[in-house]
């Protein structure tokens, strides 16, 4: 079995890590994970990731989880263009410092706001 992506589209890591792939033209299967119906909590989805959260990623019998190290993985496994994790170290640095600051700045907020949306 090649690549499989757990996503769900309604998750911004998700999108970020199907919208990565798709652009790279990275073959994948989808594996669609319906949060708000709680496939994520199911004993199958745990086999992939314990943690029960999407995005998760599928390689043969590797499997990895967090949007942040899944982008990381496909990166060099599929060695992408250099303008999207650039081999000069200072300039991915700065792709690190963004990286690690989205997930308590913009994810954080983000993720407010959308809870506002869609809950009833
Ligand atoms: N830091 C993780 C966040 C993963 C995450 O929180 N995913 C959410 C969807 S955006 C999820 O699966 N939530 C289900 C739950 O917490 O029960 C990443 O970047 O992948």
């Amino acid at each position: 079995m090649g690549l499989e992506l757990y996503l769900d589209l309604l998750s911004q890591p998700c999108r970020a890590v199907y919208i990565f792939a798709k652009k790279n033209r990275i073959p994948f299967e989808l594996r669609p994970v319906d949060l708000l119906k709680g496939q994520h909590l199911s004993d199958a989805f745990a086999q992939v990731n314990p943690l029960k959260k999407v995005p998760a990623l599928k390689d043969g019998n590797f499997t990895l989880a967090e949007s942040v190290a899944i982008l990381l993985y496909l990166t060099r496994k599929y060695k992408v263009p250099d303008h999207w994790y650039p081999q000069d170290v200072q300039t991915c640095a700065l792709v690190d410092e963004y990286l690690a600051w989205q997930h308590t700045a913009l994810r954080r907020s983000c993720l407010r706001a959308l809870w506002h949306k869609v809950r009833p």
